[in-house]
């Protein structure tokens, strides 16, 4: 039998990935047919859709990404992703490499939050995206790979060879403070190197460098 397509429901960001654009680069990276709805912010199309989503009960908190994947319905985007990994058999067989994607995940949430909330804001706010908060928690991000990885480059690649949300997850970041103007790859390599390593990688996928060259256009 095979699989059904995965549908994503997501904001319209263009070439910026934000966290359905994590989802999206994990579905790219692993070869998953999907198909999606993006909501324009511009001219009330979101906040119609917000408003049904929190009355319908499909997502009382009223955001997205939101996954539809074999008649069920998910939200909060790493769990969308560990989802999927279970559900297309892509995560591993062995605790310690799932561990190592869930610890990395949990740790990133803070600077996605962080990009968020300032990487679209006032000017100061930017500013202080840049040179406040980012840099200590790549600072650790990159360190925390230092630790936990167990291949050269990802944290893992799990015995199915897939490519794992922890690592997916600090790929969208990556791309999208680059995108937004707060971080340079030279700053990246130069600082951040076991990132940098992560980011070269994913840009260089076939699937995700075809999804950013359409994008750039
Ligand atoms: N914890 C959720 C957060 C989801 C979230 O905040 N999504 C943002 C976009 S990245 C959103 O829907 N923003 C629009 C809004 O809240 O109206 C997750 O990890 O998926």
């Amino acid at each position: 039998m095979s699989a059904t397509k995965v549908n994503l429901q997501y904001l319209n960001l263009g070439p910026v990935g934000g966290r359905g654009g994590v989802v999206r680069f994990f579905m790219l990276a692993n070869g998953i047919q999907y198909e999606e709805q993006l909501f324009a912010l511009s001219n009330g199309e979101w906040e119609r859709k917000k408003k049904v989503l929190i009355e319908s009960g499909d997502n009382p908190a009223g955001t997205v990404p939101i996954v539809d994947i074999d008649g069920v319905t998910l939200t909060q985007h790493v769990a969308i992703m560990r989802y999927i990994a279970n559900n297309r058999n892509l995560s591993s067989d062995e605790y310690l490499h799932n561990y190592v994607q869930d610890a990395v995940a949990d740790q990133y949430q803070h600077l996605r939050d962080d990009w968020a909330s300032n990487a679209f804001g006032s000017a100061d706010q930017k500013q202080k995206l840049t040179t406040e908060l980012a840099p200590p928690q790549l600072h650790v991000l990159d360190r925390l790979y230092a630790k936990l990885k167990l291949e050269d480059v990802l944290l893992s690649h799990g015995n199915k060879a897939s490519y794992l949300w922890g690592d997916v997850a600090i790929f969208g970041i990556l791309h999208d403070l680059v995108r937004t103007g707060n971080l340079t790859e030279e700053d990246m390599r130069s600082n951040y190197p076991n990132l940098h390593a992560v980011y070269k990688t994913f840009s260089e996928n076939e699937a995700i460098s075809k999804w950013i060259a359409d994008k750039s256009q």
